[in-house]
């Protein structure tokens, strides 16, 4: 039912990555060592207490050394390469699992574990070590504004111009692994939507807070499924 020349966006969640072994955020009840996410992934929190908030990253940017692409991953950079429409995929995941496998068409909307920001000059620098309050900025020798170079609730997330011009086009949006509730990315099936025939797909264990804007949901893990739906997909 997709035309091989159609515009796909793909989002995709926290689910995406849980076959990888990268914890999802509903699968800690939305905790961490006690604090609720939107307390330590905040300005708020950063501001209260930067050595708590470093500590979170610091723990899961060290994690991404011991986890590996799923078949899901692949398969996604799979439709990439072979797909002869135009092709986005928007992560909401901090985490390199989608480049590791190998697309590169990738909006990382909420920003990336991997990567440091300076907040007084604004450099952003590829960063896999730990961060720490009196880490010194390599461009303008600044210390105490590094910070990782993630969006934090009440962050404007970025590329938002380029995903909504993107999702007004698509003929298909897939909405992988995400519990719909986090916004703005939670609102773009609706504007997906708008667009007369555009067909979007849900793929989760369960149904979401967003399930019923979608016109079929695939229920099953990520790796299992989403190589099926490819396969589908380009031998269409
Ligand atoms: C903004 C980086 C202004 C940090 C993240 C009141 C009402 C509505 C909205 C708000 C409100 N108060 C405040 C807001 C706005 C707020 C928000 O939405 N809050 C929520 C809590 C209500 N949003 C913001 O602040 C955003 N900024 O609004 O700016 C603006 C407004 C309009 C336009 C532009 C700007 C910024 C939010 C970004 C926060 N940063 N990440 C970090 O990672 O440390 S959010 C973080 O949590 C993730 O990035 C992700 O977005 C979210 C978690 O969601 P999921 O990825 O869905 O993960 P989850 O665990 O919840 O679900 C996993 C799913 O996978 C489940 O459904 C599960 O069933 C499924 N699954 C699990 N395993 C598998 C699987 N499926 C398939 N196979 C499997 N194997």
């Amino acid at each position: 039912m997709i035309k091989p020349n159609a515009s796909i966006v793909v989002l995709t969640g926290a689910g995406m990555s849980a076959e990888s072994g990268v914890p999802t955020f509903r699968g800690v009840d939305g905790l961490w060592e006690g604090h609720r996410i939107e307390d330590v992934a905040s300005p708020e929190g950063f501001a209260r207490d930067p050595e708590l908030v470093h500590r979170f990253y610091n723990l899961r940017r060290a994690a991404l050394n011991t986890v590996e692409p799923n078949a899901g991953h692949v398969a996604l950079a799979r439709l990439e390469r072979e797909w002869r429409g135009r092709f986005l995929l928007v992560t909401q995941n901090v985490d390199d699992l989608h480049e590791r496998a190998g697309s590169e068409k990738l909006i990382h909307m909420h920003g990336e574990l991997r990567k440091a920001r300076c907040e007084c000059c604004d450099a952003v620098f590829a960063w896999t070590k730990d961060l720490d309050s009196g880490t010194r900025c390599r461009a303008c020798g600044e210390i105490g504004g590094m910070r990782p170079h993630i969006v934090w609730f009440g962050e404007f997330p970025f590329e938002m111009e380029t995903i909504m011009g993107a999702l007004k086009r698509a003929d298909l949006f897939l909405c992988i692994g995400t519990s719909g509730v986090v916004y703005p990315a939670a609102g773009f099936a609706q504007i997906a939507a708008e667009r007369p025939g555009c067909h979007l797909i849900e793929m989760n264990l369960e149904s979401t807070a967003i399930s019923r804007q979608f016109d079929e949901h695939i229920i099953g893990p990520v790796a299992v499924e989403l190589p099926k739906l490819v396969e589908q997909l380009l031998a269409a």
